[in-house]
């Protein structure tokens, strides 16, 4: 399988978000990486769950992928209006039962994802592994856009690649942090499936849009 594009949304033109969206869906790009914050888990706030529901208007082909960086994330569900086509992501440090929450994610029909921050053992998934479609490895700290990437996270991708390849599950892999044109290809030769790419890539200031995209999956095949 082909390496999976998932721009951060929250570093597009904000101003425009309904046109950003467009482009990215003629695109063909698969994913909308749209992170949600609390400012209580993380030290930040970026869409609230009425924009993150209304960011399903413009879409046709493309699906949300909505990384919830927040305690308690069930009370959040309703509201974004999770559901089939949708992949979720939930922090298992922000949990008290992640099994619940997954559980949950899955009976709305949507795609259970377990995020794990930098300093959260890569082993810890292990117990997971039957109740989601991916993990989400984060490599840099959850909060904030632009940020370098958090040391040893090339090692720690490799070790979630032998643990995920071991246990027989067909779990895929999504990288979050610093995915750079530098960093990508190295992630999807260390087993990366989905790409969530931001400032460090499809939206620096180098290329348009278009062009960027074409050049990420060209580095991540
Ligand atoms: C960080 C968030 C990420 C960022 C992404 C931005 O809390 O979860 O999804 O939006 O890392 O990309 P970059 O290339 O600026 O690190
Ligand atoms: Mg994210």
């Amino acid at each position: 399988m082909a390496g999976k594009l998932s721009p951060s949304v929250m570093c597009a033109d904000l101003l425009n978000l309904s046109s950003e969206i467009e482009k990215l869906d003629k695109l063909g790009v698969e994913y909308l990486h749209i992170d949600f914050m609390d400012n209580k888990f993380v030290p930040n706030i970026t869409f609230d769950t009425n924009m993150v529901k209304s960011m399903k208007k413009p879409m046709k082909n493309i699906r949300r992928d909505i990384h919830i960086m927040a305690f308690e994330p069930q009370q959040f569900f309703d509201k974004m209006e999770i559901g089939s086509g949708d992949l979720v992501s939930i922090h298992l440090e922000a949990c008290e039962d992640a099994h619940a929450v997954l559980k949950d994610i899955s009976d709305r029909g949507a795609d259970a994802c377990l995020a794990i921050s930098p300093d959260t053992p890569v082993e810890s998934v292990v117990e997971y592994l039957d109740e989601v479609c991916a993990v989400l490895l984060m490599t840099v700290y959850p909060g904030f856009a632009g940020q370098p990437m958090a040391p040893g996270s090339m090692e720690r991708l490799a070790e979630l690649r032998k643990i995920i390849d071991n246990s027989g599950k067909d779990v895929l892999i999504e990288v979050d942090g610093h995915v750079s044109w530098d960093h990508c290809g190295e992630m999807r030769s260390r087993g990366a499936d989905i790409f969530v790419a931001g400032s460090s890539s499809v939206y620096g200031k180098e290329y348009e849009l278009n062009e960027a995209v074409k050049k990420f999956y060209s580095l991540v095949e």
